[in-house]
């Protein structure tokens, strides 16, 4: 088939998924367009069946704010006109679903028809979309798209909470692509050797240091932990959280042990070398961050928020407690530093945990909804119900 992928090219999951989703059914042999305003970073160097096209959004004086969803529409009917797209796959609902019907709209003015399907990611439903002026754009968009998919099953009941749609919502999970197979988890002590010496434990977490992951839960456990264990911090990624969290840290005096590592492409080798990987999010409609530390044999302290408990499993992968519950997610993370011989076996069944999200099971799913979609929309079913 020929898609089109939709998506933010930025740090966040949401784009991360997209990304690789495309990456994969490239290397399927389905034809790919990603098209949005710079290059995805997950992208890497040219590979076959891969295009990418850059939406330019014109800086025109009079334009306080830039017209990013017109651009945006007008280079989706271009690409699906000039690369004759089957299917156009918008990730994130804002604002891309509205640029997407738009687009659709315009098409079919033209004589051409392309369904398009919506995955929802999460803040664009529990967070951005619950926000009453966006609302009614929302629901229509929802109600207009051929097929929507949400990443989780919490995040499918949000959607029904928040916004006024009977439509059917599929959960397709998010997953990974590069599991090890390997079950051990033995760790290559030269690349750790550069973050802590042999007898430390290494804490991580990865995000958009955005409030709602609560970095500064981070620091707070690390420092309850760092009291009986000896540790580092690794915090991956940057965002407006970073100030309070660096003053948190001299507060605390647990800076001469944080690393600051700033945003990175791809933060797999800094997890694999990684004990632990906290994550206590207020809200989190997945967590791939998470999953992508599991993938690496990472077991993962966590909220039990969202949909965190459908990736982590307590007292399997790792643990879970309440949003802002610190000095339990802190007993927990010792609880699993202070014993070498339940680290270990956590560490393998975080693998083995993130084995049920592996790609191979994740593509085929939006492959049949891909075909299902687009047979429907030629048999005159304009929407999937
Ligand atoms: O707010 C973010 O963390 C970014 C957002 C995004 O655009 O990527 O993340 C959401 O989508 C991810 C990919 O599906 C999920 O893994 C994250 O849990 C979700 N974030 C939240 O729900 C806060």
């Amino acid at each position: 088939m020929k898609i089109g992928i939709v998506l933010y090219p930025t740090f966040g999951g949401s784009g991360v998924v997209a990304t690789e989703l495309g990456k994969a059914l490239a290397e399927k042999g389905h034809e790919i367009h990603f098209i949005t305003y710079s290059q995805p970073v997950r992208l890497g160097s040219f590979r076959d069946n891969i295009f990418y096209h850059e939406v330019v959004v014109s800086n025109y004086p009079l334009f306080e704010f830039q017209p990013y969803e017109t651009e945006l529409a007008s280079k989706m009917v271009d690409v699906v006109e000039h690369e004759g797209l089957d299917l156009l796959h918008v990730h994130y609902a804002i604002p891309h679903a509205s640029a997407a019907f738009m687009a659709q709209q315009i098409l079919s003015s033209r004589g051409v028809i392309i369904p398009f399907i919506t995955t929802l990611h999460g803040t664009d439903i529990t967070l951005v979309g619950r926000d009453k002026s966006f609302e009614p754009v929302i629901t229509f968009c929802l109600n207009q798209s051929n097929a929507v998919t949400a990443v989780s099953e919490s995040l499918k009941r949000d959607t029904y909470a928040h916004f006024d749609t009977k439509r059917t919502i599929e959960v397709i999970p998010n997953f990974i692509h590069n599991i090890d197979e390997d079950p051990s988890t033995a760790i290559d002590f030269e690349k750790r050797r550069k973050y802590a010496r042999d007898e430390e434990k290494i804490i991580v977490h990865v995000s958009n240091f955005r409030k709602v992951k609560r970095v500064e839960d981070v620091v707070h456990i690390f420092h309850e932990v760092n009291k009986s264990t000896n540790a580092r911090l690794l915090l991956i990624g940057d965002g407006p959280e970073r100030y309070n969290v660096e003053r948190l840290c001299r507060e605390l005096g647990t800076c001469d042990r944080v690393m600051m590592v700033g945003k990175i492409r791809d933060a797999t080798e800094l997890m694999k070398v990684s004990d632990l990987f906290l994550l206590p999010s207020e809200t989190e409609s997945f967590g791939l961050a998470a999953l992508e530390a599991m993938a690496v044999g990472v077991p993962v302290i966590s909220s039990n928020t969202g949909g965190i408990p459908e990736v982590n499993k307590h007292g399997f992968s790792g643990y879970l407690s309440d949003v802002g519950d610190v000095q339990d997610m802190a007993a927990n993370a010792k609880k699993l530093l202070s014993n070498e011989q339940r680290l270990s076996q956590f560490k393998v069944q975080a693998k083995e945990q993130a084995q049920k999200f592996c790609i191979t099971k994740v593509l085929p799913r939006y492959e049949r909804l891909y075909v299902q979609t687009v047979e429907n929309m030629k048999n005159g079913k304009v929407v999937n119900e």
